[in-house]
């Protein structure tokens, strides 16, 4: 079944609209982030079923969101509403170049109770793949908890299971604890999707090939790792890997949902059977054309703009 569950937390998100230290700026735009609403969206663009599971408060922003997901296609019947908690939000600054500040209002936010009785009812057998993040496990003791469950839940009812690291230091309560939880559940994934710095904190090396390995031995079943402008480097368990070259992008705007961009291009490409270097070249190519926008999510293309972007654009290796 080419159905995709999402979990995780939307978020409210004010987006500056000049650069500067986040206290300064005069003015933000209202949007929606969160790694795993960025996914679903780019799963939809690319006619793909998404089905989100996740608690937002009864607030503007768990309304905002939830109309959001509902524009997109995105089935919201496993979204719950949890009164006496808000949606969670965050402000993200402009930056010329690199990496912008980022800043959460997401402590015992909605979704931050989200627990494994939340999974009880869910039913999984029309499910061909779970997505979920290290975002989610980091949000609290019953979120990391239920993650777990999840992947062992969908694993039982046969559909597969991406993970994204999307290590955020500023959600865990330690170094150890992040490194622990994620390769804990990237050991239960049957895609495993980090990028090469998360790498170096998360096993200690950013050798591409030594770390996909690492993944291999331990159980996972393929690893596809993200080498930033250069494009990524995958290998699964039979033995098959190579390096897929990026995408040539003339002016990154924001680097942010680049990651979410790559995973829906590399999550909709195995879904539709595509072999996993076209899948992952198609992830590549999400993800250069999310960085070339503002919003996390905005950017990511339909069908119809991704075979044009992949037409006409040259692979860095050119
Ligand atoms: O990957 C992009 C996300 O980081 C962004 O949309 C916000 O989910 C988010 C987070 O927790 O940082």
């Amino acid at each position: 079944e080419d159905n995709v569950l999402l979990v995780g937390e939307p978020m409210g998100l004010f987006i500056a609209n000049e650069p500067g230290p986040l206290d300064e700026v005069g003015s933000y735009d209202f949007a929606v982030a969160g790694a795993e609403f960025n996914v679903a969206v780019g799963l939809t663009r690319l006619g793909h079923r998404a089905s989100f599971l996740t608690k937002l408060g009864p607030d503007p922003f768990g309304d905002r969101i939830l109309k959001l997901m509902e524009r997109e296609g995105i089935a919201t019947d496993q979204v719950l509403r949890t009164e006496g908690r808000p949606t969670g939000f965050m402000l993200k600054s402009q930056v010329v170049t690199g990496d912008p500040q980022i800043y959460y209002y997401r402590k015992g936010s909605a979704a931050s109770t989200l627990c494994s009785q939340d999974l009880v009812g869910l039913d999984l057998s029309r499910c061909g793949l779970v997505h979920i993040t290290g975002i989610s496990a980091a949000l609290s003791d019953s979120c990391r908890a239920a993650m777990l469950d999840l992947a062992g839940r969908a694993h039982d009812a046969g559909a597969l299971v991406s993970f994204d690291s999307n290590l955020r230091p500023q959600l865990w309560a330690s170094e150890e604890l992040m490194r622990d939880v994620t390769n804990e559940l990237a050991c239960l994934a049957d895609v495993f999707l980090p990028g090469i710095n998360e790498c170096r904190v998360l096993v200690g090396t950013d050798d591409p090939e030594k770390a996909a390995a690492w993944y291999l031995e331990r159980g996972c079943r393929l690893v596809v790792i993200k080498l930033g402008a250069q494009g990524a480097y995958y290998a699964d368990a039979q033995g098959r890997c190579g390096v897929v070259p990026g995408f040539v992008v003339e002016k990154v705007v924001d680097t942010v949902g680049a990651g979410d961009g790559f995973a829906a291009g590399v999550i909709s490409g195995l879904l539709e059977g595509l072999p996993v270097p076209e899948a992952v070249e198609r992830g590549c190519a999400v993800g250069a054309v999310q960085v070339t926008v503002r919003g996390d999510n905005d950017g990511l293309p339909t069908r119809e703009e991704l075979a044009s972007f992949m037409a006409s654009r040259p692979r860095c290796s050119d």
